[in-house]
């Protein structure tokens, strides 16, 4: 069966898990205590994921990280969720790549330093960090302004890899994505709706953590 190396606060792995779910794939998840300094265990890393980072894959002999590779793997297998045509899957690569350079990694580090980071955030870097979440949202809002989904008229990976962030508790980053971004919001309640969605706290192992900062 396919494992899942995760923990229930990593947005990242919840992109895999609602894929494998969607795609109706047989799956488990591998806790991983992210928060105790698994991942920097130089033998966690030798065994597991020489970039030192969650999501871990696992499938058979295949072992592989990288929430956009591990999308991509998985709409190849399954024949899901990939779109249809080379114009499609190129758009659709093209969200993932600006997803993990700018609008999952700037809001995941604001939140993970508002929530979990040991000492208080520094104030400069918090509002540095802000304004780059903003207008990276901004750029997604404009987009979801004229389409239902990222690419095409249905959900994709490249929905699963934007949404990974955006169903965690408001409290955890400060943003209020309804108030801000509404069509950012109607989109993220379309695919709340989908069958197979599930919440990240009930679908990823680990204990909830409130917010510390
Ligand atoms: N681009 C990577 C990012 C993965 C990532 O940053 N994962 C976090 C946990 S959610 C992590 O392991 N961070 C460790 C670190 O940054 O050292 C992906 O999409 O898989």
């Amino acid at each position: 069966m396919i494992k899942l190396h995760c923990f229930c606060q990593s947005g990242n792995a919840y992109k895999v898990a609602l894929a494998l779910r969607a795609m109706g794939l047989e799956w488990e998840p591998v806790f991983v205590d992210f928060m105790a300094g698994a991942t920097r265990d130089p033998e966690w890393r030798d065994n597991s994921n020489i970039m030192g980072e969650i999501p871990v894959l696992e499938d058979g002999e295949l072992k592989l990280t990288q929430s956009g590779a591990i999308l991509l793997y998985l709409a190849e297998k399954t024949g899901q969720f990939g779109g249809e045509t080379a114009q499609e899957k190129h758009e659709i690569l093209r969200w993932i790549l600006f997803d993990n350079h700018k609008f999952t990694s700037y809001f995941a580090t604001y939140r993970f330093l508002k929530s979990f980071s040991e000492k208080e955030p520094d104030a400069t870097i918090m509002a540095f960090l802000k304004g780059r979440v903003m207008s990276a949202f901004k750029i997604v809002e404009k987009h979801l302004a004229e389409n239902e989904f990222i690419v095409g008229a249905h959900p994709t990976i490249a929905d699963f890899s934007l949404c990974g962030y955006l169903f965690y508790p408001l409290d955890e980053s400060g943003i209020e994505i309804s108030q801000h971004f509404p069509h950012i919001a109607a989109w993220r309640a379309r695919i709340r709706a989908l069958p197979y969605w599930g919440d990240p706290y009930s679908i990823m192992p680990g204990e909830v953590l409130l917010p510390k900062w």
